[in-house]
Formats: C-alpha cells, structure tokens, sequence
C-alpha cells in the first residue's frame, strides 16, 4: 500500500483547500446563522469541477478518483459541513447511480449538467416510515401503459427544494417486496410533485433539507434507472458510496475541531502559561488527533477499495462510523477546551458540534453502519 498521493491528488487537495479559504470560509457564519444555502458557490464549485468529480469526461466531469474526492471533500468539509453535504449528495449519490445505471440518454440529459454544475440532484429513498427501514418504501409507482402514477411522501431530502433532478425510489410492485422497488429519475417541476417547507435544523443549516410529496406524479418509464425492481440495490450500492463522502465530510469537521483547539490552547492563557503547557489538555489534543488519523486511514482505505473495484461496502461502513464518531467527540473536546468560549457564537466549535451530530444519522445510522459491519464479519 502507498501512503503518497499522487501529484493530481494533492493539486486537487490543494484547490479544494484554496477554494474553501478563500471563496467559502469568508460567508459560512451568516449563511449557518441564516440558514441561506450557498447558491453562488455551489455554482462555483461545478464550474471548478467539483460537483462530478468521479464522473468520465464522456458524460462531462473530470474523471477523478475516489481518494481525490475524499481529499477535497474534507477541505470544503473543514471550512463548511453545510458545503460538503450538497457536493457528497450530487458527486457521490446522484451522478454515480446514474452514471452506473443510466441509459446513454439518461446520462446525456441528466448526467452531463448534473456533473458540470448547471443542475444540482437529490437522492429519496426516506419516508416518513421508512428510514433505517428502508426496504419497506411507502411510495407507489403504479404503471399506465407507457407511464407510471407515483403517490407517496420523501423525507429528509437533502437539496430537496433547489434540485433540479430527483433520484427517487418507489414501490414498482407491492408484492415483491424490496425487490420491487424502482429508482426514477425525475425533473424538477414536474406537475404533483409538492415540495414541503424547509427543515429548521440543528446544524449543516446552510443546506436545504425538506420533504417532497408526491400527488399523481406521471412519468414516463424511459425514467427508470436501470430495470424496473432494481431499485433498492441502486439504493444500497449508492449509499455504500455515500458513506465515503459522509465520512470525509465528518473527517472535515474532526480536523477542525482539532485545528481550532491546538489554536486557542497555544494561545488561551491560565496558571501563567498557555493552556496548551497542560498535560490535561495535551492528553486532549493527542486523542483528538489519533481520532482524526484513525478516521483518516479508514475512509481513505474504502476509497482506495472502491478505486480499486474491491468490495467496499463493510470497509465504507466502519469509515462512516468511525469518522462521524470522531467529529461528535472532537467537536466536544474542542468546546470543552474553549470553555464558556466554545460555548457561544464567537468561536465555531459549537457549529462544528452542530454540523457533526447529523454525521451519525444520515446516510446510515451509526447502528446501521453496525448491522452492515457485523453481517459481514458473521458471514461463512
Ligand atoms: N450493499 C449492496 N447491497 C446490499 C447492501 C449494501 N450495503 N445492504 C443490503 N444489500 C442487498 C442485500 O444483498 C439483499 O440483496 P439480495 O436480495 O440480492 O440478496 C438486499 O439488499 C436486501 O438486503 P437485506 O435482506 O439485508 O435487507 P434488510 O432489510 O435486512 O437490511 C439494511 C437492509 C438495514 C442494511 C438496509 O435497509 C439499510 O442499509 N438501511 C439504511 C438505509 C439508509 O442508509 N437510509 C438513509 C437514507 S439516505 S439519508
């Protein structure tokens, strides 16, 4: 295994890193005060290529590698969670299940703005009964003639009212279970599709969260992604992606709680010297930082698997748990470092633990990141 990355990847990095300093960094506290989603830089971002990094130059990105995304997807995570969440739900969700699935007339109208930016995709398999649960999808797809009815409620849609492509899942045929369910790929504007109010979150309150209805949604069945009753292994395999980017978005938050911590406790005076002369805060620091590395190596591993076309479902599922678990306890840390301090507004740490906490819950819960982990240790 070669730690080094290569000359691309640490230029992607460094442009990632560049980009969030200089065009994120300088609005992140009004748009999380504000809840106001990042429209300019979201464009920015596609035109630098950023929105469809894996995606081939066939179909209009750049063709990067995974480990390039996880790279650059913890520098804009670092700088503004709220960022990272809409780039992982386009690059890995949306343009990967339709460029692994899709017709080449699905990728030529979908795909191409989807990955240069002009559009931005969101990924419904969430209803208000089925979450965790997912095979058990309340959304009915019901088939007339050349077109289906689609009735039923998404939640929890990251992107939910700025996209332009829904990468939506419904029960196709009720009586096959999870095996009849179907990923349609629908556009925004469609008549019946009802977009609910956005969500008043807790964190990653810059990205846009609500729930869609659907209220007899006609769509054509060229709008199906791959056959019909693929629908949930879509929904799997694209997550088992997701779980990268979720991971390196929590890495991003556990790197700067620690970057903010090593800063104020050089600086944070108490007993006559920095408090960083403390061993109680350098025991801090030293875990803090073992847990960003740990993190590191796991999510870094499951992309080079994924690069590598090895399995990476179990390997993507311990990155998830094991970051997000490192960006809640980092965040706690580096509040607790801060005192009153890290209590308030002034500093970010207190967003970092905002943002951090959804990490553990979207994408998988932390518990089912642990049903995919120990399903794949028990196996013969
Ligand atoms: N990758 C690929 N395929 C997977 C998979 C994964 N991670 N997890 C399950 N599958 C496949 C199984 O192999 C099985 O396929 P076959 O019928 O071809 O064998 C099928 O999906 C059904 O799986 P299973 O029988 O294990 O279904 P369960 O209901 O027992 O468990 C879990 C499925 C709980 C693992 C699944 O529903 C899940 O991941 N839930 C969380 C969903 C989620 O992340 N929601 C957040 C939405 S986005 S914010």
């Amino acid at each position: 295994m070669d730690f080094n990355f290569t000359e691309e990847q640490t230029a992607i990095r460094d442009t990632a890193r560049d980009f969030a300093e200089n065009e994120i960094a300088p609005t992140s506290v009004e748009r999380d005060k504000n809840a106001e989603f990042p429209y300019d830089i979201i464009k920015k971002l596609g035109e630098s290529g950023f929105m469809g990094m894996m995606v081939s130059p066939d179909w209009g990105g750049p063709g990067f590698d995974t480990i390039s995304y996880v790279l650059a997807m913890e520098e804009i995570s670092k700088v503004d969670a709220s960022v990272g969440v809409i780039m992982s739900v386009n690059n890995s969700l949306v343009c990967f299940g339709i460029e692994k699935w899709g017709t080449d007339e699905q990728k030529e109208k979908f795909l191409k703005p989807l990955a240069s930016g002009q559009k931005l995709g969101c990924f419904c398999l969430s209803e208000p009964e089925a979450g965790s649960d997912a095979t058990h999808q309340r959304t009915e797809a019901v088939k007339d003639g050349d077109y289906y009815i689609l009735n039923g409620i998404k939640n929890w849609i990251t992107n939910g009212t700025t996209a332009d492509v829904y990468f939506l899942h419904a029960q196709t045929d009720k009586s096959k279970g999870y095996k009849g369910i179907s990923t349609f790929l629908i556009e925004k504007g469609t008549p019946g599709i009802e977009l609910g109010v956005k969500e008043d979150k807790l964190g990653i309150r810059s990205s846009d969260t609500c729930s869609i209805g659907l209220n007899n949604v006609k769509v054509h069945k060229n709008q199906i992604l791959g056959d019909e009753g693929l629908g949930f292994r879509i929904a799997m395999e694209t997550l088992n992606g997701g779980r990268i980017g979720i991971a390196s978005q929590a890495l991003g938050i556990a790197q700067a709680s620690l970057e903010a911590a090593v800063k104020y406790s050089k600086q944070r005076k108490a007993f006559d010297a920095p408090i960083a002369s403390l061993q109680a805060i350098q025991f801090k620091l030293s875990d803090m930082a073992t847990l960003v590395d740990s993190a590191r190596y796991l999510t870094l591993n499951a992309a080079w698997k994924k690069d590598q076309k090895q399995p990476y479902h179990k390997e993507a599922a311990m990155a998830k748990l094991y970051a997000s678990k490192a960006a809640v306890q980092n965040a706690l840390e580096a509040i607790q470092i801060h005192g009153g301090y890290g209590y308030v507004r002034e500093y970010l740490v207190e967003r970092y633990l905002r943002d951090a906490k959804i990490t553990e819950i979207y994408e998988g819960t932390t518990e089912i990141q642990k049903v995919v982990i120990s399903r794949e240790i028990l196996k013969d």
